[in-house]
Parts: C-alpha cells; structure tokens; sequence
C-alpha cells in the first residue's frame, strides 16, 4: 500500500490498519493494537502502534523512570516542595555530583551527591537496556545494525562525560549535574578550567562533523522535498531508474557544485558524520585533564595558537562594558 509521510501534507493515509511483517514468536511482545490518530497524521503516517515493550524495554522505562524521578524528587525537595516554585525555578534546579573529597567514594551521603550517584546507575542501566533492545530489535527484523552502531556513538560520549572520565579523574565530581541550566555552567566552566576547548581539536573535529550534519541534512531533506512530486521520495526505487525525480536532484547539484551524492551514498555521509560527532566529541573529553591539561598551551607549543596576537582583530573585553553607557 502506498504511504505518503510527508510532515504537513493535506494526505491523511486511511487504509487498512497494518500488523507489519510477520516475524513469528519473536513478535509475541508487541503490544497494543494499533490505531489512527489525524494529529499524528499531520507529522508523518498516522497508524499509531503496533509498540513491541518486551523485557527490555519494559526494564529500561522502569529504570529511566526511576533515575528521571530521583532527580524530580530532589529538586522537589529543593524547593520546599512548593509547587509554584517548582515550576517558576525548574531551570535554576540540580542534581549534583559528590563533592571532590568523596573521590570514587560510592559511600555518599545521599544529599551530598549520594542521590546524584543512585539515579546516574539507574539512567546508565535505562541507556545501556534501550540500547540492546536496539540491537535485538534490528536482529529480529533482518536489519542492520546501523542504528545501534549510531546510538553507541551517542552512548560512548555520554559514558566518558559521567563515568569513564570521572574513574580516570579519580573523582564523580568531574562528572556532569543533573540541572538545565547548571549543566550549561558546567559546559563553561570546563572550557574555562582546560584552557579553552576550541583549542582542542577533537572538540573542533566534533563541531564540523555537528554543523556538517545539519548541513548533509538540509541538503538532503530539501532535495528529496523538492523532487517529491516526481516520485523521488521512493529513494530506493528511483535509485537504478532513469528519468526519476532522484536524477533530477542528482543533476541539480552537479549543476550547481559539480558532483551528486548518490541516493545511497547520502545516507552513508549523513550517518558517518552524526556518528563521528559524538565519536570525536568523547574522545576530545577523555584526553582533557587526563592527557592535556590546558588547551591553550597545547595550542601554543604546536604552533596553533599565535604566541602574540599582533594581526589579531580586537575582541570585546567582557568585564569593561560598554553597554549603556
Ligand atoms: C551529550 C551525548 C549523548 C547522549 C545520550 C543521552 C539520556 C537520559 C536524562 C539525566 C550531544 C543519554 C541520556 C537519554 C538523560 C536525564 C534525566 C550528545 C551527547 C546518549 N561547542 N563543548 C560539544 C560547540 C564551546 C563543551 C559537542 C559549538 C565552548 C564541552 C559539539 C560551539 C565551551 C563539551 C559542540 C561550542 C564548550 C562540548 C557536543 C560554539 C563552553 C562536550 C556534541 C559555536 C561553552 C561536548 C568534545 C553532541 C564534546 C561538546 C559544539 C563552544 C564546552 C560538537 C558549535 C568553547 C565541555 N560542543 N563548547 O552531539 O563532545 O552532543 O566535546 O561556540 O562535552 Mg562545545
């Protein structure tokens, strides 16, 4: 059956609710049968369902739930547990790590950064659980492993960020809190206490891999949106075809830079720079503290970062204002 899945199309698909393919007693987990819904037909197909839990699944929104609601009950109890406050300072709320003299220490008082240390064991086993069932799912279904190779790129930043820097630190206070806006005070003052991360070049690796995907993206969702109308959103079919919409966006971009990705390889593009984002991004993390302590020394003694700045434009000094002045 033909299934258009554009984002706000006026195409609301009503067809036949589908089971999917039959994949035999591994398809015993899924659960609830599915159902239309038209605002979820206005995002993309609008069967909602069938969702296979299984063990796994189930494992690890039991320890999401558990960790997320360990840190909402201590910004709870942060603000007195008044309700108004609640809301009115929830990005100023946080879940910190031990302090620095507890070490590795996993005997911390609980409202010392023991909590912390409870709900970042519950999140770790909720992220490790999603991913196997990942994994399994794709086994079941005859795929390949690409999506849990990508979320394994995602993973491997988020364990050196809370626990494998931290061990080789010696320290959990390294890690990162659990606070909207103190993580981002966290981001600062790392930068800050390493000598400036965009001295770092895995840092810089990782933000040209972060913009080269948005960039890959926005070529190609627009492509494949501006040949829809001749088919071309059928990317696997129009692959060998000729006269397809898919040779159109080809020649458009050998018109306009010379050379065309082809309808496979633009996803291979796509998904080796998201994965090498947080791929580069870890390892830029692990070496900092652990194998360079200050970036812009680093910089200097490998002849990146200029020892004078003479041809340098002025920057603004941001403790001399000249704001309203
Ligand atoms: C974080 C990991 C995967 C996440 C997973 C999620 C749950 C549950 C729920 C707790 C995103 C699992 C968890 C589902 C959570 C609960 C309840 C992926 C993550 C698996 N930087 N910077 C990057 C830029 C500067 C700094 C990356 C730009 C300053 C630090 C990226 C600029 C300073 C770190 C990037 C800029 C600084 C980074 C992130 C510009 C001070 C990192 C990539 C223009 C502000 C991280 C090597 C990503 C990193 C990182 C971009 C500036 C500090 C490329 C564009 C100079 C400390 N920065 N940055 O995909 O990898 O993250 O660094 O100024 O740790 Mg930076």
């Amino acid at each position: 059956m033909n299934q258009y899945q554009n984002i706000f199309t006026a195409i609301q698909v009503r067809g036949p609710l589908e089971a999917g393919i039959d994949i035999g007693n591994e398809g015993r987990d899924r659960t609830v049968e599915p159902w239309f819904s038209h605002l979820v037909g206005r995002f993309g197909n609008a069967q909602l369902g069938p969702i296979y839990l299984g063990f796994l699944g189930v494992a690890s929104i039991i320890t999401f739930t558990i960790g997320f609601v360990i840190i909402g009950l201590n910004y709870w109890k942060q603000v007195n547990f008044n309700p108004v406050r609640f809301v009115l300072e929830m990005p100023w709320l946080s879940l910190n790590p031990p302090a620095a003299e507890y070490g590795l220490s996993l005997n911390v008082p609980l409202d010392e950064g023991g909590w912390w240390l409870i709900s970042s064991a519950f999140i770790l086993a909720s992220v490790l659980l999603w991913w196997v069932r990942t994994y399994r799912r794709a086994i079941a279904l005859g795929m390949g492993l690409h999506v849990a190779a990508a979320f394994a790129s995602a993973i491997w930043l988020f364990l050196v960020l809370g626990l494998i820097r931290p061990i080789l630190m010696g320290s959990w206070s390294v890690a990162v809190p659990y606070g909207l806006f103190t993580h981002l005070d966290w981001t600062n003052n790392f930068s800050l206490e390493w000598g400036n991360l965009f001295w770092n070049p895995f840092h810089a690796l990782s933000i040209v891999f972060l913009y080269g995907s948005t960039m890959l993206f926005a070529m190609h969702a627009a492509t494949i949106l501006a040949t829809t109308r001749y088919g071309a959103d059928r990317e696997l079919e129009q692959i060998t075809d000729r006269g397809t919409g898919a040779e159109r966006g080809a020649l458009f971009w050998r018109w306009t830079m010379g050379f065309n990705a082809s309808m496979e390889s633009i996803h291979r593009w796509a998904w080796w720079f998201a994965v090498l984002t947080t791929l580069t991004g870890g390892i830029g993390i692990l070496i900092t503290g652990t194998v360079v302590d200050d970036w812009t020394a680093w910089g200097v003694k490998h002849g990146i970062v200029p020892v004078d700045f003479i041809g340098w434009p002025e920057t603004p000094d941001s403790t001399v204002s000249s704001w309203g002045q």
